[in-house]
């Protein structure tokens, strides 16, 4: 298919500003009516009409109420006789399409007997003709006709103005959209649901009412999603000013999704995933997860919708500046600085694991891309949380209130428009005049048009005689496809020293006259920059890039061990304390793996100390605690190498753990007692933490237990699996009897899925925690294939699909990666049986092979000729074909 290129960009030959739509909904037969008025724009040359559709039947077009001529092309409806002038045109499609075949999820689908639709980026083409692009923005009044008893809920965005009785069993609903708003917005529902409501009064005296549609046995799941709604409704309004535009704002769960959820102007249409929970079903990283995804969903209404993106490449304009400000809204819901530094620990991990991944691999591409293939490839951990980080450093540069002031200058000039990434910068600069940023607003854009990470190497001098430490900075950053040189990114550096007694240094920079700081920003906009301290009184330990202030690798250049023990120990930044330990972890892990003889213990004695002292501190929260002892992961090695060999990461792996379970045994025991009763379930940070590290106690006893033969910790965790009043812990225990490698942990599955046959969302953990489980064996692809064919595995559901098989093939990178090219098989096979159901999940899990490149042999071999399988299947789809003709390039 086509590449398409940001500078190819062009405005819209025509604007449509009204559009009323009437479906008469049938699963296998809907029809759409579509009246529209267009008006040709005149900043742009004379051209036919060209819309866009996608798997419809055309029945009828009219032009002012006359029959016209038109001819398809490929996909799209040309129209070369539209009167010409500047009238408004009025134009009618009438199209029929069929709901229940559509298995991508995309346009107007039917699941578990209700419609839905998904129309971002490109879904409004499959359910009429259009000019679907999100510069073409327009009103719209919706009339649903359906079935009553079938369809009892009939939805769309904006407000109800009349709903009534039909002939023949149907009712109608008129809903009508005062807003202007692009196609990818659209959403309507007509389903067989109930909705939790709840009615408020917010700041201005204005009434609304908020629903959260669900399946009726569901609405027992509900308390939570509308709690986080009205805590995202408060937080716009308390840090932003940006309140609720709308009389009704509602949220509908499917379990039929592509996404996450959708942002539809009113009517937000989520994965049951990010709505659904109740103790005994959701883990607290579930319900933290409903949190931010509320909460995201709810920031786009205005970071996204009331302001939009001009075309598809911009995309990151409203992605990573909401996903940034449901950052913000969960470190602000946390509250405490320590729970705030989980919040960002737990976001730069999640970071570092898929984006500085996908960054260093064949889908690299920058924030704000240069041209795609399938946009759907684009909604990416570059595009998100790159974007969110890049967000991040104008707040780190301009302070809070500056962005604060930037956020109202965006939308004093914007509100209503389409608009690009330049259009945020510059409105941010323009707000904040003397700030780096603005200094340096052509440097500081480069985030948006470089791909890479880049490396920032560091290393410090101190001069006794003149007492004075000075730090130099210098990056660089590796080619990427298509862009093999770089120029320097602005960087901002959040920084501060410590003393030999752990203190924190003051901070006067050579010539500088203000009083000196604690902590500052250096910022670093050229290749190399000297940055000197005076009156130092001694040779001090820094700590740079504290919470992570820019998306850059760090290189410590010249540092021991000492000082990496010394920030462990006392750096007053936790992001950075918790940084220290994996570095000592991850190095020691590496050496293991490059060494030519696997060493008898990855870790050495000074580093299983400062862990142990981490875990008998009193003055650390459990959350922490659980974090910093959270060990390197294989994915995680495996990107610090350049040539892979994924057995042999397993193995360091598993030894590192090992290690670790067996030479804190004292301090997993006694935390496990302290910790192992977390009373009456409520998802909030602290006992979240206590839960936390528990869990990890358990399953270092079990893996304990495992070298010692002992019987009693695994009984111990299944009575606790048994008993568990919430799925944390119940969970939690469950794990442990699985890396344990227990007998018991095969009646323990057994068990859970009989207890909850009917949940699909824990089904769903079912199928993931034997997929990724611990493979000691080789037998867990044996299993996974087997599952393949349980009654309640679905190709056609998403959520089943990453559960089992893309959590198999991603997650699970010992299993996965077999010396006998099994796996790749695997992978393979997958990858084609889906692409004729679903392209968008079959690219995602195409996506598992993005670093087949660095595989040692025999690996490499065997991914590259499974790559080749795939992309030589003929009708391959555009999606899945963009990945893999990437990857072989
Ligand atoms: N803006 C939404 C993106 C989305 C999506 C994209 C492609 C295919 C299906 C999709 N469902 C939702 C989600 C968000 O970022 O909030
Ligand atoms: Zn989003």
């Amino acid at each position: 298919s086509p590449t398409i290129y940001r500078h190819d960009y062009q405005a819209p030959a025509f604007w449509i500003d009204t559009v009323d739509l009437t479906f008469d909904l049938d699963p296998a037969k809907t029809r759409v009516l579509n009246k529209m008025t267009l008006r040709r724009n005149p900043d742009v040359p004379a051209q036919p009409l060209r819309l866009d559709g996608e798997e419809l039947n055309l029945a009828r077009v009219l032009v002012n109420g006359q029959g016209t001529s038109f001819k398809l092309e490929g996909d799209q409806l040309v129209l070369e006789n539209l009167p010409e002038g500047a009238d408004p045109i009025a134009l009618e499609i009438f199209t029929t399409c069929n709901p229940s075949k559509n298995t991508e999820l995309m346009g107007l689908y039917t699941s578990e007997g209700g419609f839905f639709t998904q129309c971002e980026a490109q879904g409004f083409r499959r359910i009429t003709y259009f000019l679907d692009r999100p510069d073409v923005m327009a009103t719209y009044k919706v009339t649903l006709r359906a079935e009553k008893k079938a369809y009892p809920v009939l939805l769309s965005n904006g407000n109800l103005l009349e709903q009534g009785d039909l002939e023949d069993g149907r009712h109608f609903a008129v809903w009508h959209d005062p807003f202007r708003k692009p196609s990818y917005l659209f959403a309507l529902v007509a389903a067989p649901l109930v909705a939790r409501e709840q009615r408020i009064v917010s700041r201005g005296g204005k009434e609304h009412l908020l629903q959260v549609f669900v399946r009726p046995g569901d609405l027992d799941k509900t308390e939570h999603a509308m709690q986080a709604l009205l805590q995202s409704i408060a937080w716009d309004e308390a840090r932003f000013g940006l309140a609720l535009d709308l009389e009704r704002f509602m949220i509908v769960a499917t379990s039929d999704f592509n996404a996450g959820a959708m942002e539809n102007k009113g009517l937000n249409i989520f994965n049951t995933k990010y709505v659904l929970a109740k103790p005994s079903t959701a883990t607290d990283d579930d319900y933290d997860g409903i949190t931010s995804v509320i909460g995201h969903e709810y920031f786009h209404n205005w970071t996204g919708n009331r302001i939009t993106c001009r075309d598809w490449f911009q995309l990151s304009l409203k992605e990573g500046l909401t996903v940034f400000r449901d950052q913000e809204f969960s470190e602000d819901l946390a509250g405490s600085p320590s729970a705030r530094a989980v919040c960002r620990i737990g976001n730069v991990r999640g970071l570092r694991a898929v984006q500085f991944s996908e960054d260093s691999g064949p889908m690299a591409h920058p924030v704000r891309p240069d041209q795609y293939q399938e946009i759907a490839n684009f909604y990416t951990a570059t595009v998100y949380e790159k974007g969110a980080e890049v967000v991040r450093m104008y707040q780190t540069l301009v302070g809070r209130d500056g962005f604060r002031k930037g956020m109202d200058l965006y939308f004093q000039r914007h509100d209503g428009q389409a608009v690009t990434c330049d259009d945020f910068a510059q409105a941010m600069a323009d707000a904040n005049p003397d700030s780096a940023l603005a200094a340096q607003l052509e440097v500081f854009k480069r985030w948006y048009s470089q791909a890479g990470t880049p490396v920032l190497h560091a290393s410090g001098s101190y001069d006794a005689a003149a007492q004075t430490y000075t730090l130099t900075l210098r990056q660089s950053c590796p080619a990427t496809p298509g862009q093999p040189a770089k120029q320097p990114f602005l960087i901002p550096v959040r920084m501060g020293l410590i003393g030999r007694d752990g203190q924190a240094l003051p901070l006067q920079l050579q010539g500088d006259t203000g009083t000196p700081l604690l902590e500052r920003v250096l910022v670093l906009h050229d290749t190399e920059a000297s940055f000197t301290f005076a009156d130092i009184p001694e040779a001090p330990v820094p700590s740079l890039l504290r919470q992570f202030s820019a998306p850059v690798w760090l290189e410590l250049q010249g540092e021991d061990e000492a000082a990496q023990l010394h920030r462990l120990a006392h750096d007053s930044d936790a992001f950075n304390r918790w940084e220290a330990a994996q570095r000592l972890m991850m190095a020691q892990a590496v050496s293991a793996v490059q060494a030519s003889e696997m060493p008898a213990q990855v870790l050495n004695a000074s580093t299983l100390d400062a862990l142990r002292a981490v875990l008998r501190n009193p003055a650390l929260d459990a959350a922490f605690k659980q974090l910093v002892l959270t060990l390197p992961d294989e994915l995680e090695i495996a990107e610090e190498l350049d040539s892979v060999d994924p057995q042999r990461i397993k193995m360091v792996s598993e030894a590192l753990c090992q290690q670790v379970a067996h030479a804190l045994a004292e301090d997993w025991l006694s935390l496990y007692e302290a910790h192992e009763n977390t009373g009456a379930y409520v998802p909030e940070p602290v006992s979240a933490g206590r839960r936390a590290l528990a869990n990890l106690a358990l399953e270092n006893l079990c893996r304990i237990a495992r070298d010692s033969g002992d019987v009693v910790w695994p009984g111990k965790a299944y009575q606790r699996f048994k008993d568990a009043s919430n799925m944390t812990d119940r969970m939690g225990a469950l794990r442990a009897l699985l890396e344990g490698q227990s007998v018991l942990a095969q009646p323990a599955l057994e068990r859970f899925h009989a207890l909850f046959q009917d949940e699909a969302l824990v089904l769903d953990k079912w199928f993931r925690l034997q997929a990724t489980r611990n493979d000691l064996d080789g037998k867990v692809l044996g299993q996974v294939r087997a599952l393949l064919q349980h009654k309640d595995f679905h190709l056609s559901n998403p959520n089943r699909v990453r559960s089992l098989i893309t959590a198999f093939c991603h997650a699970n990178p010992g299993a996965f990666h077999r010396a006998d090219a099994a796996g790749y098989v695997f992978w393979a096979d997958q990858v084609l049986a889906l692409d004729g159901i679903n392209a968008q999940i079959a690219a995602r899990l195409a996506r598992a092979m993005d670093h087949w490149k660095r595989l040692a042999e025999p690996y490499r071999s065997a991914a590259g000729e499974a790559i080749r399988r795939v992309a030589a299947k003929p009708d391959l789809s555009a999606d899945v074909r963009e990945v893999v003709s990437r990857a072989l390039q």
